[in-house]
């Protein structure tokens, strides 16, 4: 059967991007790389019929708008950042086909670590890296694949070893991890190199298909208009200038031997390590949800903030565990500030009635400040009518926002007297659920006897919150 050339079917039928009335063309130059690329990885995900379970990540570039053209699941990432987003959507969508589409700016510049680190862990993920040799999008500067002595916006006199070093070769240092499973290079210049560029990046895709993880294409492409050339002329100068220096190649290929690496489940390991650590044993069932409570329920967008050892961290999964059991939805988020420099340890804690979105408490509406630069960095950024708990016992001044609730409060000092002074972060619980009730402080005790690991200290935390109940009921 001859093959029928036609548009793949995981394009879009009509590229929104593109303004004119058929919407039929791309927003690239004419003779740039780009558009043969994504043909040809188009191309493959109609072969192994993908498109439904593919996020595609759109780094920052000229390929910024691949989401206009692929149909299927789109992410536009920060600049380098595209293995890192990656990342995440693969390890939370298991059994999903990324692929991380970048420049040679975006992936060897200012993202070389992150491809690096995301290669070297063997991520589920297949990289198409095109090679233009230039920063296609910003006019022309150079780049790390740069030719030596070919001139841009930013090596007008030609990249000197001197001046700018050697080009990198990432297929090369990519192929000397042992994380990745398929590495090669190839170009889009001719027939012969085209249609090998198809196979690798059928190759590459098929392989994390199979499970192997993490795959590299690199395709050497052409850029005439940063290189001031004419799309034939600078076809040519990417076969007799860039190939000479990147050799077509295949660098590695063990789809064959390599077993395939995850499973379809969910990979749960992080968050159990996370009780582990914080000597919390596992949350594995919802208490019995009330649909009214759950229903009706205001959204709690915590910041729990002090320094190391005043157990913010604790605090939040606690409290987050007690939400938990009462069928809330509910995200903890742990951030370590550079405290040396007088930043907090603090974490982001939502309670909500409904799936939450993003882990993210820019603007509180509940702060606890334990410490001084806690309620410094936090106070701007609370919301209008939020609950904020200030730790008199180390915060001598008042919080300086009018539009709030402050409640003061000498946590330490109450913790010391049950004789647990660690047992602050609990005093400021139960000060949080005895003021606003958003769940029965009661229910704290419970929690901290079922998951407390320390057994021998569950009786001074519970202490602790009632303390703090009584302290707010006065
Ligand atoms: C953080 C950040 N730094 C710099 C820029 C400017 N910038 C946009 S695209 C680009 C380089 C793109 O070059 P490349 O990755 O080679 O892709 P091409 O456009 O050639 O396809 C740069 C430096 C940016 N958008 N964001």
């Amino acid at each position: 059967m001859p093959e029928v050339l036609k548009k793949p079917a995981s394009f879009y039928d009509r590229f929104e991007r593109k303004v004119g009335k058929d919407k039929l063309n791309t927003h690239y130059c004419p003779g740039c790389g780009h558009g043969r690329v994504h043909k040809l990885v188009a191309e493959a995900m109609d072969k192994l019929g993908i498109a439904d379970k593919t996020i595609l990540i759109s780094p920052v570039g000229c390929s910024v708008f691949a989401y206009y053209y692929f149909d299927c699941g789109n992410i536009q990432a920060a600049h380098g950042r595209a293995p890192a987003v990656a990342t995440g959507a693969s390890r939370s969508n298991p059994g999903s086909i990324l692929i991380s589409y970048q420049g040679d700016g975006d992936l060897a510049a200012i993202g070389g670590n992150e491809v690096i680190q995301a290669a070297n862990r063997g991520e589920s993920m297949t990289i198409i890296f095109v090679n233009n040799a230039i920063y296609g999008m910003t006019g022309g500067q150079m780049a790390p694949t740069t030719l030596i002595g070919q001139k841009t916006a930013t090596t007008p006199y030609g990249r000197s070893v001197e001046n700018e070093g050697k080009p990198i070769r990432m297929a090369e240092l990519i192929s000397q991890l042992e994380g990745p499973v398929f590495v090669e290079r190839v170009a889009v210049t001719d027939f012969k190199n085209i249609n090998k560029a198809k196979k690798a990046i059928y190759k590459a895709l098929k392989s994390q298909h199979d499970g192997k993880g993490f795959s590299f294409v690199e395709i050497l492409a052409p850029c005439p208009t940063s290189n001031r050339m004419k799309p034939l002329e600078c076809l040519k100068w990417v076969e007799e200038n860039m190939i000479p220096y990147y050799p077509i190649k295949n660098f590695k290929d063990e789809t064959e031997t390599r077993p395939a690496r995850r499973s379809d489940k969910p990979q749960l390991s992080t968050v159990e390590e996370y009780f582990d650590a914080l000597n919390l044993a596992d949350v594995s069932t919802k208490g019995q949800a009330d649909k009214d409570f759950v229903k009706n329920f205001s959204e709690q967008r915590v910041r729990i903030a002090g320094f190391g050892g005043q157990g913010v961290l604790v605090a939040g999964v606690t409290l987050g565990v007690l939400a938990m059991e009462e069928g809330l939805e509910v995200t903890w988020l742990p951030s370590y500030g550079p405290e040396m420099r007088g930043g907090t340890a603090n974490c982001h804690v939502i309670l909500s009635g409904r799936k939450v979105g993003s882990p993210l408490v820019t603007n509180p509406n509940v702060l606890i400040a334990m410490n001084g630069p806690s309620l410094d960095e936090f106070e701007p950024v609370i919301e209008k009518d939020s609950v904020v708990i200030v730790n008199s016992s180390l915060i001598d001044r008042k919080v300086k926002r009018t539009d709030v609730k402050a409640i003061y409060v000498p946590v330490t000092e109450i913790a010391t007297s049950v004789g647990l002074t660690a047992a602050a972060n609990m005093v400021a619980l139960g000060v949080y659920l005895g003021y606003t009730k958003v769940i029965a402080p009661e229910k704290l005790f419970k929690t901290i006897e079922k998951y407390l690991k320390k057994k021998n200290l569950i009786d001074k935390n519970i202490e602790a919150v009632k303390k703090g109940i009584e302290f707010i009921s006065k």
